[in-house]
């Protein structure tokens, strides 16, 4: 799973298909068909940062900035567009605009949410978060991290069966550094196997991380090395996808490992 954000203030891309303010729908597109080259099989299209402290984003620019671009990729490529969103009015339109997909960092929790998602028949990933994105790191505690992670997914797997949305629909997410330490963020990635009921696939990110930046002291453009590190031993413990912003690097990654397991 490529990552093509659309917002203007993301922390690893923010702003670069934006001129004189406005997204330019070519540059976007540019971007994915490179990542798509490069063997993405998603793109993942968000309109509302979720980095720590981010500022929220009003219903009706999340919808500008995600509905066009879901047409223009659905038009132009052959691939499967996520939407990050928490939105129902933006999980709707991006369903109808030909998304593939809702990946949602609140798991489905904003009211109406549930429901939306529920109607669009779309697959839908689950993520654990802990607090809000404006707050999330700023004490975040566990009696027991990788217990407490699972439990909230299979919380939320529960809603989804009890609004209708199948097993079969649904894919769980630890949400690395969404209110987490490095230490709740690395004890969840031993005990990733253990996460997720079996037959139930793993998503997981942990692309230019900050976590990667504490542990090796690294800024942003220096994350690749740690970015691939944790890429590989994520999907030796079972993850399916990898949300990813190196595309072509991680898929080389990924072939050594089908290589070697045959
Ligand atoms: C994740 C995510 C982000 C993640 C899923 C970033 C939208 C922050 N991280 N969605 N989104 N999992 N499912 O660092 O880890 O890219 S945004």
């Amino acid at each position: 799973m490529g990552v093509l954000n659309t917002t203007p203030d993301s922390f690893s891309d923010g702003g670069s298909y934006y001129r004189e303010g406005a997204l330019n729908l070519g540059l976007a597109l540019a971007r994915a068909e490179q990542m798509v080259g490069e063997g993405a099989a998603i793109i993942d299209i968000g309109g509302e940062s979720t980095r720590p402290g981010a500022a929220p984003v009003g219903e009706q620019e999340e919808l500008e900035r995600v509905v066009p671009l879901v047409e223009a990729i659905v038009a132009q490529l052959d691939v499967v567009v996520s939407v990050d969103t928490s939105t129902p009015a933006v999980i709707t339109a991006a369903a109808s605009a030909g998304a593939g997909m809702i990946n949602d960092v609140r798991a489905l929790e904003r009211p109406g949410a549930l429901a939306a998602a529920a109607a669009t028949g779309l697959p839908v990933c689950l993520m654990h978060m802990q607090g809000q994105p404006q707050t999330m790191q700023r004490a975040p505690h566990y009696d027991d991290v990788v217990g407490e992670v699972r439990a909230y997914l299979q919380q939320r797997m529960q809603a989804c069966a009890a609004a209708g949305i199948a097993r079969q629909r649904i894919l769980l997410d630890p949400g690395f550094g969404f209110g987490k330490t490095d230490a709740h963020n690395l004890a969840l990635l031993r005990e990733l196997q253990s996460l997720a009921p079996a037959g139930v696939p793993l998503l997981a990110g942990l692309s230019r991380k900050s976590m990667i930046g504490r542990l090796l002291q690294r800024e942003v453009d220096q994350r690749l090395p740690g970015s691939l590190a944790l890429a590989l031993l994520a999907a030796q413990r079972g993850v399916r996808i990898l949300r990813v912003h190196d595309v072509a690097a991680t898929a080389d990654v990924l072939r050594c490992l089908a290589l070697v397991e045959g």
